[in-house]
């Protein structure tokens, strides 16, 4: 079904009269339905999953979590004794370094666990100690500097969404590092070292060690060469994110132009999108902007941009994500058609 009999359909009520569509659109103005990402919140089937190879099985009965290396007391902690503490509640996005501008591998869930740093208190850090690395039980490893492993952010996580952590998320533990790419949120935790220095696997590859995420905006509808009516009003959707990196987002704006932009000097006008959903830095912003489709047919190349709150401002092309995760606006192409 088309955009335009779609709304149609849900501006007439029952027995026919046209019903003013305030009273429809109340809530978000349009149908949530119809923006992209839908919900602040992604369900656990919908989550993107990424990692190196087969997803393990392990039982949470038989985990030991061992905590050595330059600590004063080497521990070992089971699934009750993390589950036993105190825990938090928070909602979390997670945004993959490999990523292009774009691509579908951004999530974001409520997760519950304990802060990292509760852990660390009970083994005590020697001085020499620089890093905390993870072991997988995948074969997977990588490294946090002390100083931002101990930010009270910094949890070692098992529920999602309210479920124990599904498989594919990192059952029974993962960290969950704020500020950091996926690559610095280790699932299937078997062994935490304290160190002087680690090279985790995908910086053998090649991959920024520091991994910061960068601030972003993504454009969820149109999709690319999605086809618009003519004249409709159509709804503009997508998401930010920067992970508190630069303070969270202050704003995106978006850009409509009547053809092919060759440079970013093309693209000369921005407009304000409202932000619908947001919870705190740490999560995504979902924004939205209603757009008066033009009446004449053809092509038109959408993009949009992000203002973080300290003032920083996307202002580039490009698309490459390697080796430090990718930067510059997002845009789609979608076609303008009659009838
Ligand atoms: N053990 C382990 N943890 C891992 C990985 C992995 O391959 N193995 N991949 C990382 C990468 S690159 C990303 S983007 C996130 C993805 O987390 P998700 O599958 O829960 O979305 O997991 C991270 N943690
Ligand atoms: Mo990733």
């Amino acid at each position: 079904m088309n955009r335009r009999k779609f709304i149609q359909i849900a501006a007439v009520s029952v027995g026919g009269t046209m019903l003013p569509l305030r009273s429809f659109y109340a809530e978000n103005d349009i149908p949530k339905e119809m923006l992209k990402p839908a919900s602040m919140i992604t369900p656990n089937g919908e989550f993107y999953v990424l990692q190196i190879g087969e997803v393990p099985v392990l039982k949470a009965e038989h985990w030991p979590l061992a905590i050595r290396g330059l600590v004063e007391r080497p521990i070992v902690l089971n699934y009750k004794d993390i589950t036993g503490m105190e825990s938090v509640t928070t909602m979390r996005t997670l945004k993959c370094i490999g990523d292009p501008i774009g691509a579908e591998q951004m999530s974001n869930a409520m997760w519950t666990g304990v802060p990292l740093r509760n852990i660390l208190d009970k083994t005590g850090i020697k001085a020499e100690a620089k890093v905390v690395v993870f072991n997988c039980a995948d074969g997977y490893h990588t490294a946090v500097p002390i100083d931002r492993a101990l930010r009270e952010e910094v949890l070692l996580v098992y529920k999602m969404n309210g479920e124990p952590l599904p498989r594919e998320h990192g059952f029974p533990v993962r960290l969950l590092n704020p500020g950091h790419y996926g690559t610095k949120n280790p699932k299937w935790i078997v062994k935490i070292t304290l160190a002087e220095s680690h090279e985790g696997y995908w910086e053998k590859e090649g991959w920024d060690p520091v991994a910061r995420v960068k601030l972003a905006a993504v454009i969820g509808t149109p999709s690319n060469d999605e086809t618009i009516q003519a004249g409709a009003t159509y709804t503009i959707s997508g998401a930010a994110f920067d992970s508190g990196n630069h303070e969270g987002i202050a704003r995106v704006e978006v850009s409509i132009d009547d053809g092919i932009t060759t440079s970013v000097d093309d693209v000369n006008t921005w407009e304000a999108t409202e932000i619908w959903g947001s919870d705190s830095p740490l999560a995504w912003y979902l924004w939205k902007y209603r757009w008066q489709v033009p009446d004449n047919p053809g092509e038109v190349e959408i993009s949009a941009r992000a203002i973080a709150n300290d003032g920083l401002m996307q202002k580039e092309t490009g698309f490459d994500a390697d080796p430090a995760g990718a930067i510059g606006y997002h845009f789609v192409r979608a076609e303008i058609v009659k009838g």
